[in-house]
């Protein structure tokens, strides 16, 4: 992937993450691969990781107190200034960290948080990240935190907003129920757009980010939502109405891709955006064949999609970037029908749409048939 975000705040990151035993250790190395890429999009140099195999996180800091001291040397040593940990931390794990090691520490959900904060271009996309922000924030502010993170700024530290992350609990409680008032203001919009879109059949893209969505939604509505090779892209929702070729209009969605542990506060304040997701007939769930570990992004995605409740809509499985790896897209265990297309060249097009066709024409007998027997039982 091209790492577009060379600059780098100065922050200088130890990443750091846990396997519970040495079978789990292949997979704790790809998620820190993930977590340094996260890092670099959210401007932080990466100069060092550490993988500890453990049962269990300990309560106070983690990882073990052996290894803190040992970062806190590294750190010394490489002229570090932050480390960030795969793993969501607890409010007390965070502050006995930062207390020991003497610099910022940071974890997925704040370092994913702050992408989005950066990413977010658009009103609703603002609103809900930084909705999302104060949310995560609230439990950890207590004295110690909010020392450092102020201290230190950066990573962490970021908001869309105009106004800084207030201190003061009372206000961020206040705060938080402004930003859900304008949300919900902003959602009025789109509720009224989406009830005019009700007996349309509906397809929305979903799947981890940067597997394609937003190219075959070009691809399916001739739009042009901007792509490119980097996390999170996409954070607000297009809606394109399709009916050239189809037995019925079809309302075509691209939105936000999803993450391995994606931080519970984003699904939630991105609701309002996830409900072209939530609210479809039918899902094309991208995959990028090309990545080693597709087959753990299906489950990931699959995971959020139950937590959003859309678990039960019928979807179809879209292996995309075949032009880059051919053979692969056989290998999944998933019951779902599949499909192997590259979005960028247009390659297995045609059978991907004659199902979407497929289904439209299912779509619309049933509507039919439901309008006639809820006309009879009128009579
Ligand atoms: N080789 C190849 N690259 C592709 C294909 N489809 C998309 N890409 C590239 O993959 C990158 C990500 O594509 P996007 O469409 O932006 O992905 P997305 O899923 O919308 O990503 P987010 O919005 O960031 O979640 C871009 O650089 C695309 O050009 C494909 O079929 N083959
Ligand atoms: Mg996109």
């Amino acid at each position: 992937m091209v790492i577009e975000y060379g600059k780098t705040d100065n922050e200088r990151a130890i990443i750091v993450g846990l396997a519970r035993n040495s079978h789990e250790r292949p997979d704790t190395e790809e998620s820190l691969d993930e977590l340094a890429e996260l890092a670099f999009s959210a401007g932080a140099e990466v100069i060092g990781r550490r993988i500890q195999t453990r049962s269990k996180p300990n309560p106070a800091y983690h990882i073990g107190s052996g290894l803190v001291e040992e970062i806190k040397q590294q750190l010394a040593e490489l002229d570090g200034n932050s480390v960030i940990f795969d793993d969501t931390l607890s409010p007390a794990q965070q502050r006995n960290l930062e207390n020991t090691l003497e610099s910022k520490v940071i974890d997925r959900p704040i370092l994913i948080l702050d992408i989005f904060a950066t990413r977010a271009r658009t009103a609703g996309a603002r609103l809900q990240v930084e909705l999302a922000q104060l949310e995560y924030t609230l439990p950890r502010l207590t004295g110690a935190w909010v020392h450092f993170s102020r201290q230190y700024g950066g990573i962490g530290a970021k908001g869309p907003g105009e106004t800084q992350l207030e201190i003061d609990r009372r206000q961020v409680r206040a705060k938080i129920a402004h930003l859900r008032d304008r949300l919900k203001k902003l959602d009025r919009q789109r509720t009224t757009q989406r009830k005019k879109r009700q007996s349309l059949f509906k397809i929305a893209m979903v799947g981890y980010t940067n597997a394609g969505k937003s190219t075959l939604f070009n691809r399916l509505t001739r739009a042009k939502v901007r792509t490119r090779d980097m996390l999170f892209t996409t954070l607000d929702s297009t809606t394109r109405v399709m009916s050239s070729g189809y037995p019925c209009h079809i309302v075509f969605s691209d939105t936000v891709g999803f993450i391995k542990k994606l931080p519970h506060q984003l699904v939630e304040s991105f609701k309002s955006t996830l409900e072209e997701v939530s609210l479809a007939d039918l899902l094309l769930q991208v995959v990028d064949c090309s990545e080693s570990n597709y087959q753990e992004r299906i489950a990931q995605t699959r995971e959020v999609l139950t937590e959003m409740g859309a678990d039960t809509i019928p979807y179809l499985l879209v292996f995309n970037k075949i032009d880059k790896n051919p053979d692969s897209h056989t290998n999944h265990s998933d019951k779902a029908k599949s499909f192997a297309i590259s979005a960028a060249e247009g390659t297995g097009m045609a059978a991907l749409q004659a199902e979407l066709i497929a289904h439209s024409s299912k779509f619309l007998a049933q509507r039919n048939f439901t309008a006639k027997t809820s006309g009879h039982s009128r009579r």
